[in-house]
C-alpha cells in the first residue's frame, strides 16, 4: 500500500473508531493522519514483528488525545490484529482514549499534553552518548507548545548537538476551545526555533512527497543541529464540516455525519 493509500485507510479507520466509541479528538488525528502514514511507510525502519528492536527508528507521539490516528496507522501496518481497534476506548479495553505503551510499536503512553519532547530528546542524547544511529522523530501539537515544558528540550537539543532528534510540530492553528493565535500565539514559530539554534523547515503536512523528502533530507543531515519541522495543516483534514473548526475537537459523528464522512473521503 503507498502512503497516501495508508493515509486514507487511517482515517477510514479513526472514524470508524470514534463513532463507535463515541470518542473525541478525530480533528486533531485527521490533521497528522498524512504524516504518520508517510512516517510509516516511508521513513521509519521499525520491524512491526519486532517493535521492541534495540535497533528500530523510535517515534513518539506526544499529542496522545489523537492517538486514535497512531493505533490505526499501527494497526494497518501489522503491529497487532487490526480487529482488536473494534474495543478502542471501551471499557476494559486496551486501546485507551489517550496513547497507552501496552500497544505494541508504541513508545509511550501520551495525553497529558508537554511531556514527550523531554522523553524522546533524552533518548535521543543517550543514542548520541552510545554512538547508535537510529532516528528519534516526536510529533506535537501546536496548543502544547503553550506548556513551558517543551521550552526545556527545545534549549536543550542543540546544546548537545542532537542532529538526530527531528521534532515535527503539527501546526492546524486550532487547539481545543479556540484558536492557538487568540489563546497563547505562537508566533513567530520559525523565528523562535532560529533563535533557540534549531535548523527549521515548513512544509504542507499533508503532502506526501514534500514530507518524505523534508523528513528523509533532515535526518540524514549530520550538521550537529536538530531540526524542527513545522507542517502546516488542516484540523479535521479531509472532512469538509470538519475542517477548520474549534467544534470537532471534541465532537464526535453520530451516524448521518459518520455516513457523509465516509462517503466524502472514499470520494477524495
Ligand atoms: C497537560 C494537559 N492539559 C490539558 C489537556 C486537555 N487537552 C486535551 S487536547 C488539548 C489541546 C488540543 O489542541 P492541540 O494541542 O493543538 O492539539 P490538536 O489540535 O493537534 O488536536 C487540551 C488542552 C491535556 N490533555 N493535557
Ligand atoms: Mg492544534
Amino acid at each position: 500500500m503507498d502512503s497516501k493509500s495508508l493515509a486514507l485507510q487511517v482515517r477510514m479507520k479513526v472514524l470508524e473508531m470514534v463513532h463507535h466509541a463515541n470518542a473525541s479528538h478525530v480533528g486533531g488525528a485527521f490533521s497528522m493522519a498524512d504524516i504518520l502514514a508517510v512516517l510509516y511507510n516511508e521513513v521509519l525502519t521499525i520491524d512491526p514483528q519486532h517493535p521492541g528492536d534495540p535497533h528500530r527508528d523510535r517515534f513518539f507521539l506526544s499529542k496522545g488525545h489523537a492517538c486514535s490516528a497512531l493505533y490505526a496507522t499501527l494497526g494497518l501496518q501489522g503491529f497487532f490484529p487490526l480487529e482488536q481497534l473494534d474495543t478502542y476506548a471501551m471499557d476494559g479495553s486496551m486501546f485507551l482514549s489517550h496513547t497507552s505503551h501496552k500497544i505494541p510499536g508504541v513508545e509511550i503512553s501520551s495525553g497529558s499534553l508537554g511531556h514527550v519532547l523531554s522523553i524522546a530528546t533524552g533518548v535521543a542524547f543517550a543514542a548520541k552518548l552510545k554512538k547508535t544511529t537510529f532516528k528519534v522523530v516526536c510529533l506535537v501539537s501546536d496548543g502544547e507548545l503553550n506548556e513551558g515544558s517543551n521550552w526545556e528540550p527545545i534549549m536543550l537539543a542543540p546544546q548537545h548537538k542532537l542532529d538526530n532528534l527531528v521534532l515535527i510540530i503539527d501546526y492546524n492553528k486550532i487547539q481545543s476551545l479556540g484558536f492557538v493565535k487568540d489563546v497563547i500565539d505562537l508566533e513567530p514559530l520559525r523565528a523562535k526555533f532560529e533563535s533557540f539554534r534549531w535548523e527549521v523547515v515548513e512544509i504542507d503536512g499533508h503532502n506526501h512527497e514534500e514530507i518524505t523528502d523534508t523528513v528523509t533530507t533532515v535526518s540524514n543531515n549530520k550538521n550537529g543541529i536538530p531540526k524542527v519541522i513545522i507542517a502546516h495543516t488542516i484540523k479535521g483534514k479531509g472532512v469538509d464540516y470538519m475542517e477548520n473548526t474549534i467544534l470537532w475537537h471534541y465532537r464526535s459523528p453520530n451516524i448521518d455525519l459518520y455516513n457523509n464522512a465516509l462517503k466524502q473521503l472514499g470520494t477524495t
